[in-house]
């Protein structure tokens, strides 16, 4: 599923990495003359490296003609080329084994890090330099090891100081779908790792090769396809040292490697205090390459905890940043996106009840959707039956009603009836007056409206999070008796949201570091796409405000002149506390009913005053965005 646009890049590499490697695959075993194990090791190192394995494939070590290997590949950063392939095979071998092991069982990433050092030199010592190469060096296994032993480790030290940064950077970055192997971008960012380790321990394994302590890239070739004045090479420098010695080797090699226990066998060159500061300096070299990333990145964090978590552009996230911090800020999964509606749903219907017992019963149903909020714009939502906002509860002071929830999001939930009096374990709070509502599960809340007004539902579980992705909606509680000086001939509610989407992906909007909204809605929907009110000259609109939204304050206004606030948080004023205003601040919780009168003909506006919030993503159409909407008053200009 391509859900980021480096998603094209990440399967473009993958589908480049194996056809290399199956290309090179061909080749080596169409008859580049070389042993096995090297056949092998460009094998892997093309597939783990995709087009850089190729590349160094074809420049240093692919037969340029019939019988020109031996000369091909006698330069010395050729056999540098060489000597990294087959340690890199090796160790990278073990170290993707390891990471994505390690990544399954929940190890916490430092933990990981040391593993994949572990397996990967193991890996690198034990299977693909004492046992492979056994052949090429001579001599029984464990010698094998022995002679291995310190080349291994200086290589593995190269190869992990330029590995283990890059994976944690682009692991525990902002997408973390780079931690878990069933994403394809894992398997991207363990190439990259391998590129990084590939040039970090290039330079010392030329520098081993040059001083004879590694093999370079070698030729075998079968007796009957010896080209005439062919040398069998697998370090220049032991070929100029001793061209007697080299000979002999070669004639193992011209067997068919089957007296090769005369073969390969290296005199090194190499000085004690010379293998000393090399040795440290790639242990410091490691050091600095697992410790520093801890400065910058949780390594105490696993792939289990956060992996596949996606996290918004310009969150902090520092060394202390929890697993809980991450999940409350990222990204809706698009996959958990269970239905999609266009512009031609609506959100906030009245939900009709059925009557039980004389009990008004409700359904609401929690579940992720993609809710079209402006021709070019989709959000994911965590939406009460399929609507943002979720369905408007109607019903009157003294009914007794019950709402079943049901919750199919990938979190649990529960919703509080905001402002209302009711028994304590029916108020919704999670962990404070009930069990949070696992996925799956379902809560009954009864209770009888002892209030009336204007009033809303949300999730109080999570709700930093839920409530910013859409979970609330309106409760309108018709009085007993209607008064009728609080009656208006237009009824509209407005309930006000927020919303941060980037790259296609919906991200809780909150005030915070990266939280910082681009999307702003009425009733689901960002302007041109609200709602018009239509209405005549001289008559009057009664406007719920309803401050849905969980972490911003909107002072919200009307053109044409003043509307008088009749209401606030459900409670009707007194007539002697009724005031005349033209901009109410609708912070989050709170509700103002406010009537306006229409005074003259044309559009009026209704509208957030934080200029921001009238804009989409930064940018107006048609005069605005976000939170404005249209009343449109029909009647004679001159009145
Ligand atoms: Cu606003």
């Amino acid at each position: 599923m391509l859900i980021q646009p480096i998603d094209v890049f990440v399967y473009a590499w993958l589908v480049v990495a194996v056809l290399s490697a199956g290309y090179v695959a061909w080749d080596q075993f169409r008859g580049n003359p070389e042993p096995a194990v090297m056949k092998w090791g460009f094998v892997l190192i093309t597939l783990y490296m995709g087009p850089i394995g190729l590349l160094l494939y074809v420049m240093a070590d692919k037969e340029p003609k019939p019988g020109t290997h031996e000369e091909f590949v006698k330069p010395l950063w050729k056999q540098g080329v060489g000597s990294t392939v087959h340690c890199v095979a090796g160790d990278a071998t073990g170290i993707v084994a390891a990471a994505a092991i390690t990544a399954l069982a929940g190890f916490p990433m430092w933990a990981d890090v040391i593993t994949e050092y572990v397996t990967g030199f193991l890996f690198g010592l034990l299977i693909f330099q004492s046992l492979f190469m056994r052949k090429m060096m001579g001599g029984s296994y464990l010698q094998n090891v022995r002679r291995s032993f310190l080349p291994e480790f200086i290589s593995m030290n190269c190869m992990m100081a330029g590995m283990a940064p890059v994976m944690i950077f682009l692991m525990m970055g902002r997408d973390m779908r780079a931690m878990q192997p069933s994403e394809p971008l894992f398997w991207v960012v363990m190439s990259l790792g391998i590129v990084a380790g590939y040039v970090v321990a290039y330079p010392v394994n030329a520098w081993m090769v040059s001083k004879g302590m590694k093999h370079g890239l070698m030729t075998v070739r079968a007796p009957s396809e010896q080209p005439p004045a062919a040398h069998h090479t697998h370090s220049q420098r032991t070929l100029k040292k001793s061209s007697a010695k080299t000979r002999a080797k070669n004639a193992g090699h011209e067997m068919g490697g089957s007296q090769a226990s005369a073969g390969h066998t290296m005199s090194p060159e190499v000085t004690h205090p010379q293998l000393v500061a090399v040795t440290l300096f790639t242990i410091l070299m490691l050091l600095a390459g697992t410790t520093v990333p801890s400065a910058f990145f949780n390594l105490r964090l696993s792939a289990r905890q956060v992996g596949g978590a996606i996290m918004p552009p310009g969150m902090i996230m520092t060394q202390e940043t929890t697993a809980a911090a991450m999940l409350d800020m990222a990204a809706v999964d698009p996959h958990e996106v269970s239905a999609s509606y266009t512009l031609a749903a609506r959100g906030a219907q009245v939900l009709e009840p059925r009557v039980e017992d004389g009990i008004k019963v409700f359904d609401l149903t929690a579940s992720v959707i993609r809710w079209q909020i402006l021709p070019d714009a989709f959000v994911d939502a965590y939406a009460f039956n399929g609507q943002v906002p979720g369905p408007t509860l109607r019903f009157r002071e003294g009914d007794h009603v019950r709402i079943n929830v049901t919750n199919y999001l990938p979190e649990s939930t529960t919703v509080h009836w905001h402002g209302l009096i009711l028994p304590n374990v029916m108020d919704g709070p999670a962990h404070v007056t009930q069990a949070p509502i696992e996925k799956g599960q379902h809560y009954a809340y009864e209770f009888t409206a002892v209030q009336s007004g204007t009033y809303f539902y949300h999730s109080h579980d999570h709700v930093d999070r839920e409530q910013a992705l859409g979970l609330y909606g309106a409760l309108l509680i018709d009085p007993a008796a209607a008064t009728a000086d609080l009656k208006a001939d237009h009824e509209y509610t407005i309930q006000l949201q927020e919303w941060l989407v980037r790259d296609g992906l919906t991200y809780p909007a909150m005030p915070m570091e990266g939280g910082m909204p681009n999307f702003f809605t009425i009733n689901g929907r960002a302007y041109p796409s609200t709602d018009t009110i239509k209405m005549q000259v001289g008559e009057t609109l009664k406007v719920r405000f309803i401050g849905s939204s969980s972490g911003f304050i909107h002072p919200m206004h009307i053109h044409g002149g003043p509307f008088t606030v009749v209401a606030r948080d459900g409670e009707t004023l007194a007539p002697a506390a009724r005031y005349q205003t033209d901009t109410v601040n609708v912070g989050p919780g709170q509700r103002y009913d406010v009537i306006w009168p229409a005074r003259k003909p044309g559009k009026w506006l209704i509208h957030c005053h934080i200029s921001h919030h009238t804009a989409n993503n930064n940018t107006e159409s048609q005069g605005g965005g976000g939170l404005m909407m249209i009343i449109d008053v029909a009647g004679n200009a001159a009145t």
